[in-house]
C-alpha cells in the first residue's frame, strides 16, 4: 500500500515532504484525519504500510529512498510494542513524530511508553494516543515546516486561526 498525494498547490507529482508510516493496515483508520490537514497545510506527503517488526528491509528501503528524494519529516505510527518510530529515528537523522495506536489489550499505553521512551540521542516526538495524536502529527511536521517555508506559515496561521474563531 502507497499512497502518494500531490500538494495541493501544485499540479505535478512532488516527491513527499512527509512521510507517513504505519506498523498493520490496521493502523489506517487512526491517520484518516490528518491527510486532510496536510493537504490543508500543502505539504506532500507518502503513507506506507512498513512494520520494523515484520519488514526490516521494506522500512529501511523506504526510509533511504526518500530521505534521497528530500522527504523532510517522518511520522511512524503504531500500536503495541511500537518499535517503528524508534527504528525509523535510528534510520535517519530528519525529524520522527510517533504516534501511539490503540491496538490490543493495554489500550495504547504500551504504544506510549514505547515510543517516548527513546534513550537519549535517538529522539521520537511523542504525541497523543491515536487519531488526536495523528493530527497533531501533521500539526507538528507543518510547524517544524513553517520555520523556513512562508507558505506553510501562512496555512499554518490560518488553521489557528480557524481553531480560535471555535474550529476543531
Ligand atoms: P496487526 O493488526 O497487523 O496484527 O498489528 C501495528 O502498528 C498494529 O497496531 C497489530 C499492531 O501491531 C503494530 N506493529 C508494530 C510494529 N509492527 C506492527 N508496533 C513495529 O514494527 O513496531
Amino acid at each position: 500500500m502507497a499512497e502518494r498525494k500531490k500538494s495541493s498547490r501544485s499540479g505535478s507529482s512532488p516527491a513527499p515532504r512527509v512521510v507517513v508510516l504505519l506498523g498493520s493496515a490496521s493502523d489506517l483508520p487512526v491517520i484518516e484525519k490528518m491527510l486532510p490537514l496536510l493537504d490543508r497545510f500543502g505539504l506532500p506527503y507518502l503513507v506506507e504500510i512498513a512494520s520494523a517488526h515484520r519488514q526490516p528491509d521494506k522500512l529501511k528501503r523506504i526510509v533511504k529512498k526518500t530521505e534521497k528524494e528530500g522527504a523532510e519529516i517522518f511520522v511512524a505510527v503504531a500500536g503495541m510494542a511500537a518499535h517503528l518510530p524508534g527504528v525509523v529515528a535510528s534510520l535517519t537523522g530528519r525529524p520522527v513524530i510517533g504516534v501511539p495506536v490503540a491496538s490490543g489489550p493495554l489500550a495504547g499505553v504500551d504504544a506510549l511508553l514505547s515510543i517516548v521512551q527513546m534513550p537519549p540521542g535517538v529522539p521520537v516526538a511523542t504525541v497523543a494516543v491515536g487519531s488526536a495524536g495523528a493530527r497533531n502529527a501533521a500539526c507538528l511536521a507543518a510547524r517544524i515546516l513553517a520555520l523556513k517555508d512562508a507558505k506553510v506559515a501562512a496555512a499554518v496561521e490560518e488553521y489557528r486561526r480557524e481553531l480560535a474563531r471555535g474550529g476543531r
